[in-house]
């Protein structure tokens, strides 16, 4: 009997505790929930180089989501950033100049050049894999 009155409060105490742990584990999944799947394990922005004859991409490989390319040239060239499937790009960036690029991407591999005649084929090519 003595042992029963001293369970009771402690069963019904940790039971607050678990109640109170609940809310509080579905409260940081409201706060990871609205930081957007995929989103948070994403650079806010990504380097890009651009030089004859390459593409060097900081991040190869990137999370689903918006993600902001800041394309620098630092060639002795004009060059362009075409992510290929993607609708945006840029025209043209040149020698010394930095450009951003935002743009939402998909899961999926893309194939990222510059699109001036001959610099693709020159070696400014690379592959950016974007993960779910
Ligand atoms: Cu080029």
């Amino acid at each position: 009997m003595k042992a029963h009155t001293r369970t009771t409060f402690p069963n019904f105490s940790s039971w607050t505790k678990r109640a109170l742990l609940l809310v509080l584990l579905s409260l940081a999944g409201l706060v990871l929930a609205a930081c957007g799947g995929g989103a948070p394990s994403n650079p806010s922005s990504t380097q890009v180089t651009l030089r004859e004859w390459a593409v060097e991409l900081q991040d190869t490989t990137l999370a689903a989501g918006t993600v902001t390319f800041e394309v620098t040239n630092s060639g002795t060239l004009e060059h362009n950033f075409i992510i290929e499937g993607v609708d945006e790009g840029l025209e043209l960036v040149f020698p010394g100049d930095t450009a951003t690029l935002q743009v939402e991407l998909a899961p999926g591999e893309y194939k990222v050049i510059c699109s001036l005649a001959g610099h693709e084929e020159a070696g400014m090519v690379t592959t950016l894999v974007v993960q779910e």
